[in-house]
This record gives structure tokens, sequence and C-alpha cells, in this order.
């Protein structure tokens, strides 16, 4: 399904009420140093990326998911909320863990599962989880985050918090029971969610198309009774200003939001994964030219918010931050085997101790803890 795209909010595309382009307004309430924040959030994310894929290409991560090309949706919204607000992403979405304070090394950490990973290297590479930054645990199956990310609404806006739960999802995930669980109950309890679905246009191989008969993912809010906003995912400020304006009415009462945020999978779905068995060519060159860095780097130039000097500390700063990184996650040990026994139990009963005291003198027998390196990642 081709999507019009005069049903999209954009920002850096305006236009006059004649169809004809006009000059672009910054949103209310951004400005330079914000505008410059965001792209530098871009960067970092593309850059992470980058590097991530290469290192699971060297056999020194298991797994990744890249995001590139969807760096506008996850960066946009997550720099319109606070640090009261709860996020609950899918596994692309490693702009918004930046956008809300988390570090590249914390990320980097848990892709090698080491001992400085926060969650002890008990999850996959990428399903990230950061207590501090009210980032949840990314989850496997599909939809999991929605109903969690309601729950979650629902204990804020009865407390009476000044607070929102934002979860993400893609254009698969809306076929999710999840889906229609959470927007339904959202809806009617007046949950303040923000939905936010990075339609991609893919599920892995499974086109839009085969996804969904409806006309955009946008028009589903109508029949749960909540505004649904069709934006222009590549457009890092129409993202923002639709995540903002969805912030508002959820803060003054008014329920949840389902934001479509139109983009495009440059990439693999993962790092298993290879396109051209099914994806036309034709299409990633169409959406290649819609970058979201490149899109706001126009603007910032023509707003005078960009020069050469800043790209270039840009750029290497994000390259010295993921090298420096992933220098030091390489020097951290695996996490210790006790803390396989650990986090679950306040109290261990007597058969864990029992296998962790085992576990731990077969260590000591053999000199210390037995790992194939070359063991092959399971996906
Ligand atoms: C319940 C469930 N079914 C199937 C899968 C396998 N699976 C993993 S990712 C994915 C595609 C999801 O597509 P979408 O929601 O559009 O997100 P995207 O990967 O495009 O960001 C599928 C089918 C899964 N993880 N969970
Ligand atoms: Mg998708």
């Amino acid at each position: 399904m081709t999507p019009m795209a005069e049903d999209l909010l954009s920002v850096l595309e305006p236009k006059s009420a004649k169809g004809k382009s006009a000059k672009i307004a910054l949103p209310k309430g951004l400005d330079r140093a914000k505008v410059q924040r965001m792209y530098r959030l871009m960067v970092q994310t593309r850059q992470l990326d980058d590097r991530a894929m290469k290192l699971q290409r060297q056999g020194r991560i298991g797994f990744y998911v890249p995001s590139i090309g969807q760096e506008a949706c996850a960066v946009g919204s997550a720099f319109a909320l606070s640090d009261k607000d709860w996020c609950y992403p899918s596994y692309r979405e490693p702009g918004a863990a930046l956008a809300v304070g988390v570090s590249i090394q914390a990320m980097i950490h848990q892709l090698y599962g080491n001992a400085e990973d926060v969650t002890k290297g008990r999850q996959m590479p990428v399903h990230y989880a950061f207590r501090k930054q009210r980032y949840v645990s990314v989850s496997s199956p599909i939809g999991t985050q929605i109903v969690q990310a309601v729950g979650t609404a629902m204990a804020q806006r009865i407390r009476k918090e000044k607070a929102i739960s934002i979860t993400y999802f893609g254009d698969g995930a809306t076929s999710s029971n999840d889906f229609h669980t959470g927007l339904n109950f959202a809806a009617v309890y007046k949950a303040p969610t923000i939905f936010l679905c990075s339609n991609n246009q893919w599920a892995i191989s499974c086109p839009l198309g085969q996804q969904t008969a409806s006309d955009t993912i946008a028009v589903k809010a109508k029949a749960y009774g909540m505004p649904g906003v069709r934006v222009d995912g590549n457009d890092v400020l129409a993202v923002w200003q639709a995540t903002s304006e969805a912030r508002a009415r959820a803060l003054a009462g008014e329920g949840p939001t389902l934001i479509e945020a139109l983009t495009f999978r440059i990439g693999p779905h993962s790092s298993s994964d290879d396109p051209s068995r099914y994806r036309p060519n034709e299409q990633l060159e169409t959406w290649q030219k819609k970058d979201p860095i490149e899109r706001l780097k126009k603007f910032m130039k023509s707003a005078g918010m960009w020069t050469e000097a800043f790209e270039k500390e840009v750029v290497e700063s994000a390259i010295d931050e993921v090298n420096a990184a992933v220098k030091h996650a390489e020097t951290v040990p695996l996490p210790a085997s006790s803390t396989l026994f650990t986090d679950v139990y306040a109290t261990m009963p007597p058969h864990l101790v029992e296998q962790q005291e085992r576990l731990l003198a077969l260590e000591k027998a053999q000199g210390g803890a037995e790992i194939d390196k070359n063991a092959a990642f399971p996906l």
C-alpha cells in the first residue's frame, strides 16, 4: 500500500495551502541547541549501529539489530520525554536509549554481555534494560511491551503522577494480540500512553500490504477511540512535535495517542537477515534519498545551525566514544558464574545453593570457568 504523502505531518517539508513548498518553521519549544542535540544523537546512533554490525561480522558480538534510516523515529520521540516518563522500547530504538541519557558504553557492555553489563549477560544482545533511565527491558516476543506500557501508564494515572509511558513497536506488531489489548484498554481508561509505531514497511520479509488491509496504521486509532497521528518518520522535528503534543494530551488527562511514524528499514532486519533475497532494490533506493540525518542537516545548514567544524566534531566524537567503549568492553571479563544463581530469590532455595556449590567446585578443580569462545551464536 503506497501511503499518501499529503497525510503526513511534516516540519522539514511544509506545504502551503496551494500545495507549494513553504518556509520551514521550527516547532514551538525547540531551539538551536535542541536541534543540534538531536542531530548529535542521530549521528551517535548511526555510528553505534555501524560499528556494532561490523563487530558482529567479525564474531566479536553474537547478534545485532540495526536501526539505520530510522534514527529520527527514536530520537525525535524520546527527546520529547521527561526523566519521569517510562519507556517500553522494541529492539529498534537505540536512539531512544541515547536520548534518555543511556551511555554508549553501557549499551556496548550489554552487546558483549560482560561483567559490567547491567543485565549481567542474561539477555540477548540489543535487549537493553536501563533501570535508572526507566528504559524497560526489550522483549523478544513481538508486542509484549505494549501492554506493559499501558499497565505502567495506569499506575501513573492512579497515582496522579506528572508522567507518561511510551511504547515503541513496528508495523508487524500491529497484528499482535497485545496491540489490540493495549490500545483498547488505554483508550477506555484514558491511560497516559503514547503508542509509537515505527512503520518501516517490513516485518522481516513480510511487506506492509500483507500485514494490514487498513489504509494506514494511524487510522486504526479511530476504532479504539483515540487520536491517530501520521507523521513523517524521517523528519525528526515532526516526530518530536507529534510526540510532544501527544504527551501534553496525556498529561492533561485526555488519554493515549497512536503515532504512526512512516519510515523505512534501510538495513537488514538483523545481523541474521539478507533483505536482498526478498525486497525490491528500487524501494530501498527511494528511501535512501530520504535519509533522516541528511534531511536535518540540510535544514540546519539553511538555518545557520550547521558548519563543517560542527559536523567534524559531532562525527569524530561519536566515533571516538564508540571506539573507546568497544576497547574497554573487550577488557572486561564475562560475569562470574556465581551470578547465574543470584537476583531471583531473596533467600536462595537449598537446591540452588547445592547447584552453585557444585559448579564452583567444578570450576575450581579445572582451574577456571570453561568457555567455548568459538561456539556459534544460536540466531
Ligand atoms: C510473537 C512473535 N512472533 C514472531 C516473532 C519473530 N519476529 C521477530 S521480529 C519480527 C518482525 C517484526 O516486525 P515489525 O513489528 O514491523 O518490527 P521491525 O522489525 O520491522 O522493526 C518477527 C515476526 C517474534 N519475535 N515474536
Ligand atoms: Mg516493521
